[in-house]
């Protein structure tokens, strides 16, 4: 850990700009990154906080080529709309890129070109997936199949997102095209390799130094470990992206021609592309070297769990290759964000987007989205996102917790101390546990912070408000007021300084209440949680520890910081989501009943057999006495179809029998068997017919 520096480094996975961005990649990478940030920054640490659109790869072109479409408008559309939903999501990267950047293209060659004239490759010939319809290699997207590794049968060229591995499309088990749903071909191609399988032993023992890394991303590396890690294509034939270098080819004595370079490769470039063109535009082109090559910047890695592979394993063995970077001191990433219990589906629109979110709640809807997801992170495990959950979040503890405290210390004051803090004197023993409680907190929210525990950082900053509640019920300043005086200014006085501490220390999780409540309070000079300098004399983290506002000190105007989510609001949330798996049910049809073995299907006998007698069964108004002829035998039968059909209706058809079902006597006759029909949703019933002989079996 390299702690004696300032200096950080942090990143967020840049989104695909094929769509907008929704929740769960909030919840994965995005928000995380910005508490983290915005905690550092308060903390007075130099941060550079990149991120951009990933707007290469197969995943745009696919997009295209479905929407009849050119790729760059494919990415023109979705990269400003990804960029201002986060803006007004609050995220606060100093620089947000995108990598159909000139910058972008030349240091991904630049690099490419570093590790080849080091021999970092390895070149391959063999044979790819090729789809004969479309007359194109297919590499990543373009092609599914069963994965090898946990057999989902969705799991792509490139990577599994069920089990995370990462794959090679000629892994795939029962592979086809995602373009045509052609079986493919073969076909021989030349590409560049990174030989992952011989950068095994270092990696292990890079990884090894980091055993503080969380258990959900130590495991999964450790699993691919386990299995052997092997050598990946790192160039494509596709018509998209940043093309491989002519030079470079030529050195090969190949043709660069339609070949660019794997998606996966150039996207983490795009980082640091992204800050040097940060850089640039700060006026210090050169500093971006100073984040990236100094041996003391700590670089972390924000990003979801099906990101793992390629910033714990590929992108670290790029730049360990290359020689000239730091690597990352940590990859904090998590896990999936479920909605309502089930899976999130984009394809399916069991999803929640941000820029619609932001639309429907346009008063301080980023920040209370900010917080019910901050409060139910998947830091360890998939968690889940429900409607009703952000309702009690935002009322019960938004409003009811942390608007109710400051709402009634600030009317308290205005109403009987003239809008000032009043003075502190002779302070109770209640008094001073308060102030040494604030005087903890900010380490221990830091601490959480520090150790990428956002969810229990959010927890102990609400718990400051809970704490200033219970002050405020348990000293009764409306009794003291009267009695005691000096006792209700006490009150007041240390309650105005949990809301200025508050201010500062709830900033990184609702940065624009946390300006509304410092204009409240008329607190300035706090250091900002946005990119920019801040003067020396700056309020900082720590500071929080700490009474801020001296006696006299003269308050803003109280209000409202933060309104109830009415039901109604919920339910057109609710509404909004489409179910992802209608089941039989919810179309009116008879549920399905549980799964049984195809042994237990083979219990069955079914027979064709043809109906020769049909009639009334006395005193059963439901019961046709059937006979039906099975061929080698004849069968009685009754059937429940008597208000269905007519004797004359039934004689002569064929039907299906349960052939050895066990007999039963109804109204003094014997069943022997039964004969299937099919029960449509109105409850009409209808015969099953065959053109089999009598006899024959069904199965
Ligand atoms: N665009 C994949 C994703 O959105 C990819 C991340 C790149 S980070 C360098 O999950
Ligand atoms: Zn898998």
């Amino acid at each position: 850990m390299a702690d004696a520096s300032n200096r950080l480094l942090v990143t967020a996975a840049l989104p695909y700009a094929n769509g907008p961005v929704h929740i769960g990649h909030l919840a994965g990478a995005y928000l995380p990154a910005d508490l983290f940030v915005r905690y550092q920054r308060l903390n007075g640490r130099d941060v550079a906080f990149i991120c951009g659109s990933d707007e290469m790869g197969v995943a745009i072109l696919m997009r295209a080529l479905r929407e009849g479409r050119d790729p760059q408008d494919i990415v023109d559309t979705y990269h400003p709309m990804i960029r201002d939903s986060f803006a007004d999501f609050g995220m606060s990267f100093d620089y947000y890129g995108r990598t159909t950047s000139a910058t972008h293209a030349e240091t991904s060659q630049d690099f490419f070109r570093t590790l080849d004239a080091q021999d970092a490759f390895d070149l391959k010939t063999n044979e790819q997936l090729y789809d004969p319809e479309a007359e194109m290699f297919l590499a990543d997207r373009f092609v599914v199949g069963t994965c090898p590794v946990c057999g989902y049968d969705e799991a792509y060229g490139d990577q599994c997102e069920q089990c995370g591995s990462s794959l090679s499309p000629t892994e795939l088990i029962d592979p086809r095209s995602t373009l045509t749903d052609a079986t493919p071909a073969l076909r021989e191609t030349t590409h560049w390799y990174l030989p992952l399988d011989r950068m095994q032993p270092w990696l292990e023992e890079w990884i090894g130094t980091h055993p503080e890394w969380k258990n959900n991303v130590l495991g999964q590396v450790q699993s691919w470990f386990n299995e052997g890690l092997k050598g990946r294509a790192i160039t494509r034939d596709v018509p998209w992206g940043v093309p491989v270098p002519a030079d470079v080819a030529a050195r090969h004595g190949l043709e660069a021609e339609g070949k660019v370079i794997y998606v996966w490769f150039d996207a983490p470039i795009g980082y640091i592309s992204a800050t040097k063109e940060w850089a640039a535009a700060q006026g210090t082109p050169q500093r971006w070297k100073e984040y990236w090559q100094d041996d003391d910047t700590e670089l972390v890695h924000f990003i979801g769990k099906d990101n793992i592979v390629f910033h714990c394993l590929m992108f670290p063995a790029m730049l360990h290759a290359h020689g000239d970077y730091v690597l990352p001191e940590h990859v904090p990433a998590n896990e999936f964000l479920n909605i309502e219990g089930q899976k999130l589906s984009t394809s399916r629109g069991w999803a929640v987007w941000l820029h619609e979110y932001l639309d429907d709640f346009p008063d301080y809807g980023a920040d209370m989205l900010r917080y019910a997801l901050a409060a139910t992170l998947p830091e360890t495990k998939d968690a889940d996102f429900s409607w009703d959950g952000f309702q009690n979040r935002v009322n019960g503890e938004l409003a009811d917790v942390l608007g109710n405290f400051v709402n009634r210390t600030l009317t308290f004051a205005h109403r009987y101390f003239d809008g000032a803090v009043p003075e502190a004197r002779d302070l109770s023993d209640v008094d001073r546990d308060v102030l040494a409680q604030l005087k903890q907190t900010p380490a221990t929210i830091g601490a959480a912070y520090e150790d990428y525990r956002m969810r229990e950082a959010v927890f102990e900053t609400m718990q400051l408000a809970r704490l200033g509640n219970k002050y405020f019920n348990d000293t009764a300043p409306w009794h003291t007021r009267t009695d005691d005086p000096q006792a209700a200014a006490n009150t007041v006085h240390i309650c105005v300084q949990l809301c200025a501490s508050l201010s500062i220390l709830m900033e990184p999780v609702l940065p624009d209440a946390a300006q509304r409540l410092r204009a409240m309070l008329n607190l300035t000079n706090v250091r900002p949680s946005t990119p920019g300098e801040a003067p020396d004399t700056a309020l900082t983290w720590e500071d929080a520890a700490t009474p801020l506002l001296d006696a006299g000190h003269a308050l803003g105007t109280p209000s409202i910081l933060f309104e109830k989510v009415e039901d109604e609001q919920i339910d057109a949330q609710l509404d909004k989501l489409q179910s992802p798996d209608p089941t039989p049910d919810d179309m009116g049809y008879e549920p399905l009943k549980d799964t049984i073995t195809f042994g237990d299907f083979m219990d069955l006998d079914l027979r064709v057999g043809t109906v020769t007698t049909a009639e009334p069964v006395p005193d059963a108004d439901k019961l046709l006495r059937l006979e039906v002829d099975l061929g080698f035998e004849e069968r009685q039968i009754l059937a429940g179809v008597a208000q269905h059909m007519a004797p004359d209706e039934i004689v002569g058809r064929t039907v299906v029998v349960v052939a050895n079902l066990a007999t039963k006597e109804m109204f003094g006759l014997e069943s022997q068997g039964m004969v299937l029909m099919a029960e449509d949703r109105d409850g009409n019933l209808s015969l099953l017919s065959t053109d089999s002989e009598n006899g024959a079996v069904v199965r």
